[in-house]
């Protein structure tokens, strides 16, 4: 079992030249955050970067800060500049794996930044808000980013985010299940603000790696979409 004893346990990684804020305290963009004095001292078995992308607005930090801290980032926008990274350590069926989840800035004058982080991806959540059509008709120009810049067998999981918002609605469940089984990957609705399938999201994301890593060679493969549309939870999520 590995020791986080020594590792950074949070950073911001920024090479903007932007004078912007960084996202609602996560470290100013500007400064290459030193080592932490506060270390992580949690062992864990396995290590896996999740990537968090898609358009600016769309809740990937709020994702992340519902994961990570429980809690909902509301009040006014702002937008995160650079890149930025925070790690939780999860179990899965006894085994301890820590999650290196980057939130990458959605806005376009940072894609080149964040480019650079792909191909160490592992997996990538791939966010767009249910209530803005445009976020979703981007995907398809985030899945060929994916294709170009990212490793052939990183998983990637579509995610409908904001669907506790059932007035302003502009796409349903459906159009992100279409999408999602035309590119083959795996698909859900979350709500970073009811926490709604935002556990499983990473979770999955944990089981594919560990079961990745100790699959003997005669059993099946896991599957990480067919796994999401077992537990995912749809209940609160409507379909105007
Ligand atoms: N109702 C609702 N609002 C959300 C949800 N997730 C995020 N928001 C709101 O959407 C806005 C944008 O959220 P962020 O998480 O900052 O967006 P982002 O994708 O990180 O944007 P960039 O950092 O610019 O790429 C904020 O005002 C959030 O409060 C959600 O699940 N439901
Ligand atoms: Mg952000």
């Amino acid at each position: 079992m590995k020791n986080d004893r020594n590792s950074v346990s949070n950073g911001t990684v920024v090479k903007s030249n932007s004078g912007m804020n960084g996202h609602h305290g996560y470290g100013h963009p500007m400064i290459q955050r030193q080592p932490s004095r506060q270390c992580s001292t949690e062992m864990y078995d396995l290590s896996c970067k999740v990537m968090l992308i898609g358009d600016s607005g769309v809740g990937k930090t709020c994702l992340l800060v519902r994961f990570k801290d429980g809690t909902f980032l509301s009040g006014s926008f702002i937008s995160t500049v650079g890149i930025d990274f925070r790690n939780k350590v999860v179990e899965v069926d006894g085994a301890k794996v820590k999650l290196q989840i980057w939130d990458t800035a959605g806005q376009e004058r940072f894609r080149s930044i964040t480019r650079a982080y792909y191909r160490d991806a592992n997996a990538l959540l791939l966010l767009y808000d249910v209530t803005n059509k445009n976020s979703f008709d981007n995907i398809r120009a985030w899945l060929a980013e994916i294709n170009e810049y990212a490793q052939e067998d990183v998983v990637i999981m579509l995610l409908g985010n904001k669907c506790d918002v059932a007035g302003e609605r502009q796409l349903r469940r459906e159009d992100g299940e279409r999408l999602a089984k035309e590119y083959g990957v795996a698909f859900m609705e979350t709500s970073a603000k009811t926490g709604m399938n935002v556990e499983l999201a990473f979770m999955a994301v944990a089981r594919d790696l560990k079961m990745k890593k100790t699959r003997k060679p005669n059993e099946p493969q896991f599957n990480v979409a067919d796994y999401v549309d077992q537990e995912k939870s749809t209940s609160q999520c409507c379909s105007s």
